[in-house]
């Protein structure tokens, strides 16, 4: 297996893939650093837990990890708790993709197959018959020619296989929101016990977690919104606005990081060409409100790891010949339900709008099978719907 990328998909494959006897190589264009680095998603689903700790990578993440049993929706007045072991039986946990990354590189890197950084110029080949191969120049400045039976291209929204796997016959749907979300990452003791997702005039604010002693925070802003106009004060301010509820206080600290992130929906079908696979961010974007991003990556490789292990043990292709259209049914499930939740939280258009959106929080707060549809979604449906 040549696999391109190492973020989550990409490593957990060929996590994978080593523990059923099959080897693969993992291609990197960034620094081991620069990976371990970069902060993301928070929040796994239970199947995403269950995957990992069946992998062998579950010790620091039941030792770190935080268990979450609900969220709360937060509108004018209201902080409705959702409890998600009474509604749909499951929770997720909070633990940073950084942790999940760095785990899996500690895995791969103590007696994994080869995980290549600082790469360049790498170019999957012959993908439409049997003897693909991918060529690269590795860290040295050396061409080189890696001989494969497979390719993953697990290379996120930025990387060269999706446009190889999309050829002529491909097709891509997407939609961008005219809003964005500031992020903060703080040396503050999270003020809540679970995350809040709020509603406000004036905008949408979410409150979230690292650890004990780490809050991270996101507040809707504009999507041309520059960094450097949003003081340490300025963000205090109105995540105290957007979070504001009587009795309640919020908790500041230190911000250590900041960044405005765009957000958008994006599929690309199919998922295969011949042999090659995309999987995760390379094949789809889910905007961050549903927390499906990093869950979706770990659900399509989960499924291509069990078809590929068919194809080169058994011979067989009929879960390979159906990975795509099982991982795309996935796929649009959480792409609506990001954009639900998206679109439900945060403030654009006129008024009309904001009622339509306030009369669905007041539904979830209400019925109990409104809350459970959301509940069953955010922890995560079925692998194989
Ligand atoms: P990744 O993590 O982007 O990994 C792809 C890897 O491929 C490498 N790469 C190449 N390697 C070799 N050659 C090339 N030519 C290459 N081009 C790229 C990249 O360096 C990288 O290491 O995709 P993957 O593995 O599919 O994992 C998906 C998740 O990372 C992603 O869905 C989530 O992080 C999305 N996401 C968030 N999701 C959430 O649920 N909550 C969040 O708060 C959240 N924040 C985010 C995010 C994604 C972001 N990006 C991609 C802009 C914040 C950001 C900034
Ligand atoms: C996060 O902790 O970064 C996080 C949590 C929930 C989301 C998005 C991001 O919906």
């Amino acid at each position: 297996m040549g696999i391109i990328g190492a973020g989550p998909a990409g490593l957990l494959l060929s996590r994978l893939l080593h523990l059923q006897g099959i080897d693969s190589v993992v291609l990197e264009n960034r620094s081991r650093d620069y990976v371990e680095a970069r902060i993301r998603a928070g929040i796994l689903e239970q199947h995403t837990v269950d995957t990992l700790t069946a992998a062998g990578l579950g010790d620091r993440l039941q030792r770190e990890g935080l268990e979450h049993r609900g969220i709360y929706l937060q509108y004018p007045g209201t902080r409705h708790k959702l409890d998600f072991p009474e509604l749909c039986g499951r929770t997720v946990w909070v633990y940073g993709q950084t942790e999940v990354t760095k785990d899996l590189i500690a895995a791969q890197l103590d007696g994994g197959p080869p995980l290549l950084f600082e790469v360049s110029d790498v170019r999957p080949e012959d993908v439409d018959g049997d003897s693909p191969r991918i060529r690269f120049t590795d860290a040295d400045g050396v061409e080189q020619v890696l001989e494969c039976d497979v390719i993953a291209g697990t290379d996120g929204f930025h990387g060269p296989s999706r446009a190889v796997v999309q050829g002529a016959a491909g097709r891509v749907w997407e939609r961008t929101y005219p809003y964005a979300w500031l992020g903060i990452l703080a040396d503050a003791a999270p003020a809540t016990d679970e995350l809040i997702y709020a509603w406000h005039p004036e905008g949408f604010a979410l409150y979230s977690m690292r650890s004990p002693s780490v809050s991270r925070l996101y507040l809707q802003v504009d999507p041309a919104e520059k960094i450097e106009d949003w003081s340490d004060d300025r963000i205090w301010e109105n995540l105290a606005t957007r979070f504001a509820l009587e009795g309640w206080e919020l908790t500041t600290g230190t911000i250590t990081e900041k960044s405005v992130l765009p957000m958008r929906s994006f599929v690309s079908t199919p998922m295969r060409r011949g042999r090659l696979f995309l999987a995760g961010d390379a094949a789809h974007i889910v905007p961050p409100t549903g927390a499906k991003g990093l869950n979706l990556a770990v659900a399509d490789v989960t499924l291509l790891a069990q078809a590929l292990v068919r194809l080169l043990h058994e011979k067989q292709t009929d879960l390979v010949d159906t990975y795509s259209d099982r991982a795309l049914a996935r796929v649009w499930r959480c792409t609506h339900f990001s954009w639900f939740m998206t679109s439900m939280l945060h403030r654009s258009g006129d008024d009309f709008d904001a009622e339509l959106q306030l009369s669905q929080l007041r539904r979830i707060a209400a019925s109990e099978p409104a809350a459970r549809e959301l509940a069953e979604n955010y922890t995560g449906l079925p692998l194989d719907l």
